[in-house]
């Protein structure tokens, strides 16, 4: 996998750019009525295309791309409810997010007679989603991860001792452990459900449980480390990792993939010895979830958003995004195209026994939903 040092670092100035309030541009004066100007406005997660995946896709259209990023569902899906985002392709996760906002009528249907790619996607994978989407009619699976542990073996090994717990959700959650670890820099991540689910994990219980109970034990759980966790993101934290801000951090698979890479290029210009960054997904379990494209119903580049979600499922195309940003997707004819070395990468494509300890987010009920976002807000804060 080859990573451009830039594109870390120009993540957070373009998460900032997005989180702006600006519309998208594409101007529909000018498109001759009934045609289709050629624009598209896509909404993504940061760092999660390869470096020339919109230029091909603009080289091979004339479609010119206006490409904004996020890293919070939340953040998305606000754009979406308000009505009139200007995007015409965005990239929710499938569960809780796409499901409800499919329910709520926000996404168009696809149509397939536009997307012949769709023939090479996992009819597993299409199987598993078509409780949320019936008949697949709105989302098609992009790429799908875990949550887990990035860590900086040298620096945690320095500060617990060559036995520190490496495999286990312990190293955070255990109050003794972040307490040694709190200097060199703890950084959780900004998402209520994969910071719910982390801690109810490392506590035994099920992941996708929301009652009262549950949620008191997971205020206990971080009440117990959070003076001892510098911050809580979704998009920083790989800077950190990489450049030696941070020796544990809880995040998406792909993005400490990422961050080891940008340390090992970094290391090689310098002529450094690289740190020992890995990803681990403790032997208590993780949560293995999704993100899917969809259109949403008041694009106004339909056309355009059918020729890129279909391109994006073209097998050289996808297996090329996967080797860049460390991600599985779920594209059976890309498997043989991927870098052997990304193939082979347990914490990309987890071995079968892993995957046993693996669960899949389910959506709560919206009570207990709300209360997990409100016991998370007070987490953070210290209350
Ligand atoms: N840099 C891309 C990160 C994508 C993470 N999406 C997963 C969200 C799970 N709640």
């Amino acid at each position: 996998m080859s990573l451009r040092l830039a594109t870390l670092a120009s993540a957070s100035a373009l998460i900032l750019a997005a989180c702006g309030g600006s519309q998208p541009g594409g101007d529909a004066a000018g498109a001759p009525a009934g045609a289709e100007e050629k624009v598209l406005n896509v909404y993504n997660w940061s760092d999660y295309v390869a470096d020339d995946t919109i230029a091909n896709f603009e080289a091979a259209t004339g479609i010119r791309v206006n490409y904004d990023v996020y890293a919070e569902n939340e953040t998305l899906e606000t754009k979406l409810t308000a009505g009139g985002s200007g995007y015409d392709v965005v990239f929710p996760s499938a569960r809780p997010f796409a499901q409800r906002q499919i329910r709520a009528g926000l996404y168009a249907p696809l149509d397939k007679a536009k997307l012949p790619n769709l023939q090479h996607l996992d009819p597993a994978i299409m199987a598993g989603l078509a409780d949320i989407d019936p008949d697949n009619a709105h989302i098609v699976p992009y790429m799908w991860g875990t949550t887990g542990l990035g860590i900086n073996v040298d620096k945690v090994t320095a500060a617990l001792g060559a036995d520190a717990p490496l495999d286990s959700w312990g190293l955070l959650f255990d109050p003794a452990n972040a307490a040694k670890l709190a200097s060199c820099g703890i950084h959780v991540l900004d998402d209520d459900q994969e910071a719910f689910s982390a801690a109810l994990i490392w506590l035994g219980r099920d992941p996708n449980a929301g009652s009262a109970d549950e949620i008191d034990a997971v205020r206990e759980a971080y009440a117990a480390i959070r003076p001892h966790i510098r911050t809580f993101n979704n998009a920083e934290y790989k800077d950190a990792l990489a450049n030696g801000d941070a020796c544990l951090v809880m995040g998406y698979s792909g993005d400490i993939g990422q961050a080891r890479d940008v340390a090992i290029e970094a290391a090689e210009a310098t002529g450094r010895a690289a740190p020992d960054l890995r990803y681990v997904i403790p032997k208590e379990g993780a949560v293995r979830w999704m993100d899917v494209i969809a259109i949403p119903k008041d694009a106004r580049h339909p056309g355009n958003a059918h020729a890129f979600v279909n391109y994006l499922m073209q097998p050289e195309v996808i297996a090329a995004i996967t080797d860049h940003v460390a991600y599985a997707n779920a594209n059976l004819a890309a498997t043989d195209l991927i870098d052997p070395e990304i193939a082979a990468d347990t914490g990309v494509y987890p071995p079968e026994d892993v995957r046993e300890r693996l669960v899949d987010p389910v959506s709560l009920p919206d009570d207990m939903q709300r209360q997990r976002v409100r016991a998370w807000t007070g987490i953070k804060s210290g209350r």
